[in-house]
């Protein structure tokens, strides 16, 4: 019997031992803070092997078997990209209650579709067999399944490669929140690795090992099962309506401020925090505009920047005719701002000779200028004048040419965005992106024009697991 006041000694000295996680991106915004807290803790890794020392007396606990139903055949992997799931009716566990195992499930499958192109969908109506994935509770003989569950201990559950997963109820199943028991929503994300045809992986941390590891307080997918699950489903496409890099400055021990920055990626209504440091979205992304912006639109925002001189320090959200100045410090857009103005105004009447609606703008900070972007224009703004400059609107090519002939966004361009971690603009347009030759380039290679335009690429190349999830998940 796998009991957690046996392992939890354990864990806590794999953690001791553990060397120092990698320093998680630093998150400066208050609604991050969770985040911040939880990371150390997400990075920690549980030693299998030890833990699998202290099973070896005679019980070996797997998490799982999985079998292939032979009817399954040939295909290793669902060929549509929407799944539907259901607990079924006659099925729940005695344990916990329906809203949880439901809830329970529902964060399981959304675990995977935060990394993969699949969407999941809780299905209450539709007749059985029409169901993708059923997921039922038994103990011993059950569900008319070919194999029998062996009582408390060894195994958890099982599952077939497209089909359905049986826990087995003998098991001391428990909430994400419980620290003693057997965490149901690993035991779930493991079987659904199964059933989306991913074979166990031998690695620690991946949530695919094939012996379970006690509760950590969060867990999420690990490196090695992300790429597992992309070989066979593809990595996630889709374009964004604007792309930023969050500054915040902060001082340091030695009181010296520091300049600190996150990414965040914008979609319809949801947003992502992405990671640079460990090339990934924040675990939990997407989540809802509103949830993480106060005070702005809640959907559909056209582009933001972040004005930054020796006097000056704002940050803008643009979306139609009109833009909101948003308050770091509060946390929430102004309706007036320290100078009175009345917040949203009309992008005319702040941004004397810029057109609306916007494509995207950005701030470039050694010219002081801000870049608007409308159609295959361009219009750099000089904000110490409040001023269009004067040669301008430029057609976007002229001013960012394309270095290999007809390889360029021409216009509506989404997201003009100025990374910090790769000091470079990027032009994001669809699917793919265009990175503006910088200083270091030319640096390497004195021909490239300055401002020219790298052949394009696709955003998932650089930037990993930008995945939405199913809209009825959205607010988990
Ligand atoms: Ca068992
Ligand atoms: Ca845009
Ligand atoms: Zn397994
Ligand atoms: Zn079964």
């Amino acid at each position: 019997m796998l009991a957690a006041s046996i392992f939890r000694p354990t864990l806590l000295l794999c953690w001791l031992a553990a060397p120092q996680p990698a320093q998680p991106e630093a998150l400066f915004h208050s609604r991050d803070h969770s985040d911040l807290q939880l990371s150390p803790l997400r990075q920690a890794k549980p030693i299998t092997d030890l833990h699998d020392a202290q099973v070896g007396e005679g019980q070996k606990n797997r998490i799982t078997h999985m079998h292939e139903m032979p009817a399954a055949g040939a295909a290793r992997a669902f060929s549509k990209k929407t799944l539907s799931w259901r607990l079924a009716r006659e099925a729940p566990s005695g344990q916990l209650s329906l809203h949880e195992q439901r809830a329970i499930f529902t964060l399981a499958f959304r675990m995977w579709s935060e990394v993969t192109p699949l969407h999941f969908r809780e299905d209450l109506t539709a007749p059985g067999a029409t169901v993708d994935i059923k997921l039922g509770f038994g103990r011993g003989r059950h569900l008319g399944c070919p194999r029998v569950f062996d009582g408390s201990g060894q195994e958890f559950a099982h599952a077939w490669r497209l089909g359905d997963i049986h826990f087995d109820d003998d098991e001391h199943f428990t909430p994400p929140s419980s620290d003693a028991g057997i965490s149901l929503l690993k035991v779930a994300v493991h079987e659904i690795g199964h059933v989306l045809g991913l074979p166990h992986i031998y690695r620690t941390g991946s949530i695919m090992q094939p012996n379970y590891s006690p509760q950590e307080s969060a867990f999420e997918l690990d490196w090695s099962d992300r790429k597992a699950i992309q070989r066979l489903y593809g990595s996630c496409e889709g374009s964004f309506d604007t792309a930023f890099d969050w500054i915040h400055k902060e001082r340091n021990q030695y009181g010296e401020v520091m300049v600190r920055f996150s990414t965040y990626f914008f979609r319809n209504s949801w947003y992502w925090l992405y990671e640079n440091r460990n090339n990934r979205t924040r675990y939990g992304d997407p989540i809802q505009i509103p949830t993480g912006w106060h005070g702005l639109p809640t959907q559909n925002i056209d582009a933001f920047i972040h004005i930054w001189t020796w006097r000056r320090d704002e940050r803008y959200f643009f979306k139609g005719n009109q833009y909101w100045r948003y308050d770091s410090d509060k946390d929430q857009a102004h309706t007036e701002d320290e100078q009175g103005k009345r917040y949203p105004k009309s992008i005319s009447e702040g941004f004397p000779g810029i057109p609306s609606p916007l494509d995207t703008a950005f701030y470039h900070r050694r010219q002081q200028l801000i870049y608007f972007f409308k159609e295959s224009f361009v219009f750099a703004f000089d904000v110490n004048r409040n001023q269009v400059l004067n040669s301008y609107p430029k057609k976007i090519t002229e001013v960012f040419p394309a270095i290999k002939p007809q390889d360029h966004p021409f216009r509506n361009i989404d997201s003009a965005y100025y990374s910090y971690a790769h000091n470079s603009i990027f032009f994001f347009k669809g699917n793919a992106y265009w990175k503006v030759v910088n200083d270091k380039d030319r640096q390497q290679n004195s021909r490239l024009p300055s401002n020219g335009l790298l052949p394009k690429k696709s955003i998932s190349e650089k930037w990993f697991d930008l995945c939405d999830v199913h809209t009825s998940t959205l607010n988990m």
